[in-house]
């Protein structure tokens, strides 16, 4: 099967950790890539565009978006911090993001949501798409912005939405906490392929993370997506075990899925 689903495909966030890394393997899903961020990161290689905009200012956006046929959104604020730069990245900036795809005919996008959207779920539960969001940051609280933001261009637009609340996508676990919400690069270039060439898409929301023994997520209501997890973090826990120590279970940054977010900032404007 081809996983060539669109002749254009545009990468937001693409100086970010993630950014680098789906780089090279997205270009196994179009014919070109361009590439975004507010951030200057370079040329363009072979098969490469490159447009730099800052998502808070919406005509640098849709002149972002004009051409392309669907959009990994990737950028934006991705951690606890002031609301301002939040606002600005992750609400402002994913309305005109949508303003624009809707303007321009865009009809797919896969969004980079996140697990902070329900951080204040226990370790202890087992979640899946239809648990109500319990945002556990200001920063999960624009990711939940997000989801809702994308139903209502889909409810009202039919421009479909694969929202991914991204675990931790970094090269090895860092610590126990990731051991259960580790995805590896390969495996989130396989869900994004998955969310791109999956015939019906929707708006569907899908808990990004690798093959895990221990996990606190449930994909029962993204099966149409047809993502199939080939990593696990597994490989890693004995390393992980033997750099940390047993976690506090009266400290709340070990008890809820969100780990420090839940106890982050406040940061003030
Ligand atoms: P990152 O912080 O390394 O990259 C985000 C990129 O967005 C940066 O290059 C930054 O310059 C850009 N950006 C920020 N504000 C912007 C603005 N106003 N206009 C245009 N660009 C802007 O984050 P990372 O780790 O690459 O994550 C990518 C996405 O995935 C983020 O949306 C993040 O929230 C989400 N995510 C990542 C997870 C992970 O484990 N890496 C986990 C959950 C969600
Ligand atoms: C996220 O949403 C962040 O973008 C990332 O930096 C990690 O902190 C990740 O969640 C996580 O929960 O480990």
């Amino acid at each position: 099967m081809t996983i060539k689903a669109h002749q254009k495909l545009l990468l937001t966030g693409a100086a970010g950790g993630l950014g680098q890394a789906l780089r090279e393997r997205l270009k196994a899903n179009c014919e070109v890539l361009r590439l975004s961020d507010r951030l200057a990161f370079g040329v363009a290689a072979a098969q490469e565009e490159i447009m730099l905009a800052d998502l808070a200012d919406a005509q640098a956006v849709s002149v972002m978006v004009q051409g392309v046929q669907a959009i990994v959104h990737l950028g934006g604020v991705s951690v606890e911090g002031p609301f301002g730069p939040i606002l600005q990245a992750n609400i402002l900036g994913l309305y005109n993001l949508y303003e624009a795809a809707r303007l321009h005919g865009v009809k797919r996008i896969v969004f980079a949501s996140s697990n902070h959207v329900t951080g204040f779920y226990h370790q202890c539960d087992t979640i899946d798409a239809t648990a109500p969001a319990r945002p556990d940051s200001l920063y999960g609280v624009s990711k939940a912005f997000g989801e809702d933001l994308s139903r209502f261009y889909f409810d009202r637009y039919g421009i479909e939405t694969a929202c991914v609340r991204i675990g931790s996508s970094f090269p090895e676990p860092r610590d126990r906490r990731m051991l259960a919400t580790y995805l590896s690069f390969d495996d989130l270039h396989r869900l994004i392929t998955a969310c791109l060439t999956t015939p019906v898409l929707g708006h569907s929301i899908i808990f990004g993370m690798s093959d895990n023994a221990v996990t606190w997520w449930d994909n029962r209501c993204a099966k149409h997506i047809g993502y199939v997890p080939q990593d696990s973090s597994d490989v890693f826990r004995d390393a992980v075990y033997a750099r940390t120590s047993a976690p506090d279970l009266s400290d709340p940054v070990a008890q809820f899925q969100g780990g420090g977010f839940v106890v982050a900032g406040p940061f003030g404007a």
